[in-house]
């Protein structure tokens, strides 16, 4: 295939992969506020899948519902799409915040990026510890390994506030607690989160809007490569490293072809080429409204976004043809 050739169908896929975010959360928000994060996960795996075997690619899942053993779809490795096009990578959480849906609380997402074949980091299923901030502030400004208050003090300063200004976002586990007294210390104020970082690294791209300026914390890899791919497309800096802290995990990892298991990433490095990436609201959050039905339709909203153009879509969709969400 050529150049050229390439680049249209990047363009046709971006707005084509709307489709497999929307019927993922469609189905997943028809079950919100019950408790039952298994079964919202299943609906949205299930409705994903079936849309993403309808997309013209040679696709392979490399960060998917789990290994093969464990994830009966969407598993990594699987292979979706018609076959009928370009090989691409795919990174997906059908449902990211199977608990936040069934709480019916913020931020819940159904996520989906795609890139070159060869092009996302394929990190196994363990924790990454990561770091990110949005577009608009000099390169390295911020650093996995320095302390989280040089970090705020730099970017306060580059943001021209005082650090008690910024608010920096940290899922709420016990692993955190130093984290959370060392940011509290410093003066920023903190949004902790239940579930859901992808969100919250990416709310840090519009700090106006998400009162979000920094993530910091420990969370899912394939969470930190999602996330990395849409920061890819937005805008932002975000560095991460695997926390491979068993020799069973090392292992794990290195049959990824991950050799150096300290290895600290840059975004770049986690999600390379060119990138599309999509969200749409589950649940009501910060950036995107959670889907609403009534009056027989489905309403959806969706952002789109692609590295090579930066051009970034927020896609609100009326559907009317409801019966193909069911
Ligand atoms: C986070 C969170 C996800 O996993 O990555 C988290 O953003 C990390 O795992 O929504 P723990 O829950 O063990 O802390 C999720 O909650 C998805 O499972």
């Amino acid at each position: 295939m050529s150049d050229k050739q390439k680049s249209v169908l990047d363009r046709i896929l971006t707005l084509e992969i709307v489709r497999v975010t929307e019927a993922a959360a469609v189905a997943a928000a028809r079950l919100r506020g019950q408790g039952d994060e298994k079964s919202a996960d299943q609906v949205a795996v299930d409705a994903m899948r079936s849309e993403l075997n309808r997309l013209p690619i040679d696709g392979k899942v490399v960060i998917g519902e789990g290994e093969r053993d464990e994830a009966p779809m969407l598993y990594i490795g699987e292979e979706v799409g018609t076959k009928d096009g370009p090989k691409v990578d795919i990174a997906l959480d059908p449902l990211e915040g199977t608990t936040i849906c069934a709480k019916n609380q913020p931020n819940s997402l159904a996520v989906i990026a795609l890139a070159e074949g060869g092009s996302l980091l394929y990190a196994p299923d363990v924790y990454m510890d990561k770091i990110a901030i949005g577009p608009g502030y000099p390169e390295g400004l911020i650093d996995l390994d320095a302390k989280p208050g040089d970090n705020l003090a730099r970017l306060a300063e580059a943001k021209g506030c005082k650090v008690n200004e910024l608010t920096a976002c940290i899922l709420d586990r016990p692993r955190h607690a130093e984290l959370i007294a060392a940011v509290r210390k410093a003066g920023a104020a903190i949004r902790l989160i239940g579930d859901g970082d992808v969100a919250g690294v990416i709310h840090t791209t519009d700090p106006d809007e998400t009162g979000i300026d920094i993530y910091f914390g420990t969370g899912g890899a394939p969470e930190g490569v999602l996330a990395a791919a849409a920061l890819r497309c937005i805008g932002g800096q975000m560095q991460g490293r695997l926390l491979l802290d068993t020799p069973e995990k090392v292992e794990r990892a290195s049959k990824m072809g991950i050799a150096d298991p300290n290895k600290k990433y840059s975004m770049i490095e986690m999600a390379q080429g060119d990138v599309l990436f999509a969200a749409t609201g589950v649940t009501d959050g910060n950036m995107l409204s959670g889907v609403k039905f009534g009056n027989g339709e489905i309403h959806t909203h969706t952002v789109v976004m692609r590295s090579a153009s930066g051009t970034v879509r927020e896609i609100r969709a009326r559907h009317q043809n409801i019966a193909k969400f069911n």
